[in-house]
């Protein structure tokens, strides 16, 4: 019998590169889905058509509970989120509701259908539960490279609430025994990522400038520097943490670290341009609280896990700006269903 997966996230960056992978593995994948009519829907309907859906909300405990009775899924990935930093500070009540608090619902949708309570633990095989944490929550850092022991001080409303979920995971796995883990991933990126996050930012400004439809990029901070990797690397690091003999959390980055200023150099090179022609810095686009730099150790997923990133970031940066060159060239839009490569 093949596995079942359910995603929360599906519609997102890496719902749609671990449902590839976990399709490639013999899954049956089935993702969660919410709103009336969502558009991104279209888009997983179309790439992802081997996905099987099912309605959910991580703001709606019912509905989980229903999407969890119905998969009846061996794996439960949680990648579902209010995920763009700046916006949790806009809209911080929503992203604790969603970001923090959905990881109690699905949680409590898992250990409700599988009959867990704090004196019985599962009678039958356990739903395997990811969830993923993220290197926000190192902060401000207190060592670097950060590792799986290294104190949180988050330093937005998102990084408290993935702290929530993350310290919740663990929770839920030494009351109740639950084969619940986290994954502290650091940033990765893709020709996929939502134009929001820096490195699309950027990707997509340099192609609209190298074909002639803008004249400049208006970016926040330069200093910041981020451990930066490939999303198709990433997810495989999920998929292999839920396979592991015991139930553990791990730190996912690549080792290296580049200022958004080298982003914007390595991006505006590969076109074949000279940023500093065209870069425009805005104090509107500066955080209320900044994370500086994270760095990762990923030395236990290596060892323990045998998890290798496989693109590195001058390749990473390369692949997106061809792809977004590609894509404008050819008249897509960034925010259309036609748009994933
Ligand atoms: P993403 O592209 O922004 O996708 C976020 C997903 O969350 C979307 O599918 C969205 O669905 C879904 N979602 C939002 N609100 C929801 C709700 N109320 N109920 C159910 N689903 C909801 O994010 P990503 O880059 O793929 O990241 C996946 C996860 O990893 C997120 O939890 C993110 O915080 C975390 N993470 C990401 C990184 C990174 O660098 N990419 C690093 C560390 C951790 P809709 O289409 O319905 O809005
Ligand atoms: O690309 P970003 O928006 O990503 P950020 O804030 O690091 O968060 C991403 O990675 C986290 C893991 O560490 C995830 F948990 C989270 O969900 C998300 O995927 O910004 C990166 C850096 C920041 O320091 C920001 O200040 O780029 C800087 N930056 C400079 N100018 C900018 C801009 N960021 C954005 N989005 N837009 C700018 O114009």
């Amino acid at each position: 019998m093949a596995r079942r997966a359910l995603l929360t996230g599906i519609t997102g960056q890496d719902g749609s590169y671990l449902a590839e992978h976990l399709l490639s593995e013999g899954y049956e994948v089935w993702g969660l889905v919410r709103g009336q009519a969502n558009p991104r829907v279209s888009r997983v309907r179309k790439l992802l058509q081997d996905v099987q859906l099912v309605r959910g909300d991580l703001l709606d405990q019912g509905s989980l509970i229903s999407a969890v009775e119905k998969v009846q899924p061996d794996e439960v990935y949680n990648l579902g989120a209010i995920s763009f930093v700046p916006m949790s500070w806009e809209q911080a009540e929503l992203t604790a509701e969603v970001t923090g608090m959905g990881v109690l619902r699905m949680l409590e949708a898992i250990r409700v259908c599988s009959g867990i309570t704090a004196s019985r633990g599962s009678a039958s095989g356990q739903i395997r539960f990811y969830q993923a944490s993220s290197s926000e929550m190192f902060g401000q850092v207190r060592e670097t490279p950060q590792t799986e022991r290294t104190p949180f001080h988050p330093r937005s409303p998102y990084g408290v609430a993935k702290a929530y979920g993350h310290f919740l995971t663990q929770n839920y796995r030494e009351s109740y025994g639950m084969y619940a883990v986290s994954g502290i991933l650091f940033n990765h990126e893709s020709p996929r990522r939502g134009a929001e996050f820096v490195t699309r930012k950027v990707t997509l400004g340099v192609a609209r400038i190298k074909l002639g439809m803008a004249t400049e990029l208006r970016l926040g901070n330069l200093e910041a520097r981020r451990d930066w990797g490939y999303a198709g690397d990433f997810v495989k690091a999920m998929h292999l943490m839920l396979r592991a003999a015991e139930p553990e959390d791990y730190v996912i980055g690549t080792g290296r670290t580049q200022s958004v200023r080298e982003l914007v150099e390595a991006a505006f090179g590969a076109a074949g341009l000279d940023w500093e022609r065209y870069v425009v810095c805005d104090q509107a686009l500066h955080r209320p609280a900044e994370v500086d730099l994270l760095c990762a150790d990923p030395k236990k997923a290596r060892t323990q896990l045998g998890w290798e990133p496989t693109v590195s970031f001058e390749e990473l940066v390369a692949m997106m700006v061809e792809a977004d060159l590609r894509l404008l060239a050819g008249g897509g839009d960034p925010d259309q269903d036609s748009s994933w490569p």
